[in-house]
């Protein structure tokens, strides 16, 4: 499977780490949109929130559990934002299930 994020985790393209455990990677975005913009992936490859179900939604649940660890670890004690992109109207570049932790300053309140 050519996937980006799936050679990530194989070590195959370097990243930043941020935080790691058996099914959860953490790692800064290759292009930050914020001072703090770290990706939080499952090790299990699905493409976007779209393809979650009740057979899959344990996936999901272990990757926002460990938000809190990476938002820890970032020094985001002033709060943050968790964004998923899914599919072409939600501008998702990368097909597999990723949420972008953004912070390190004070977020506009509007979206675009
Ligand atoms: P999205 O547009 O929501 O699918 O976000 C994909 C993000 O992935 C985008 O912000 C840039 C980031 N990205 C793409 N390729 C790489 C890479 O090779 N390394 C890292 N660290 N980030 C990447």
């Amino acid at each position: 499977m050519d996937c980006i994020f799936c050679k990530i985790i194989a070590g195959e393209i370097p990243s930043s780490k941020v935080y790691e455990d058996e099914h959860v990677l953490a790692f800064k975005d290759i292009n930050p949109q914020a001072p703090v913009h770290v990706l939080v992936i499952p090790k299990t490859h699905i493409e976007s929130v779209d393809k979650l179900d009740a057979t899959n939604a344990d996936i999901a649940a272990k990757v926002l559990a460990a938000v809190p660890a990476v938002a820890r670890q970032s020094g985001l004690t002033e709060g943050y934002r968790v964004i998923t992109n899914v599919g072409k109207h939600g501008c998702q570049s990368v097909f597999h299930l990723h949420f972008h932790v953004l912070g390190g300053k004070q977020l506009p309140a509007e979206m675009s």
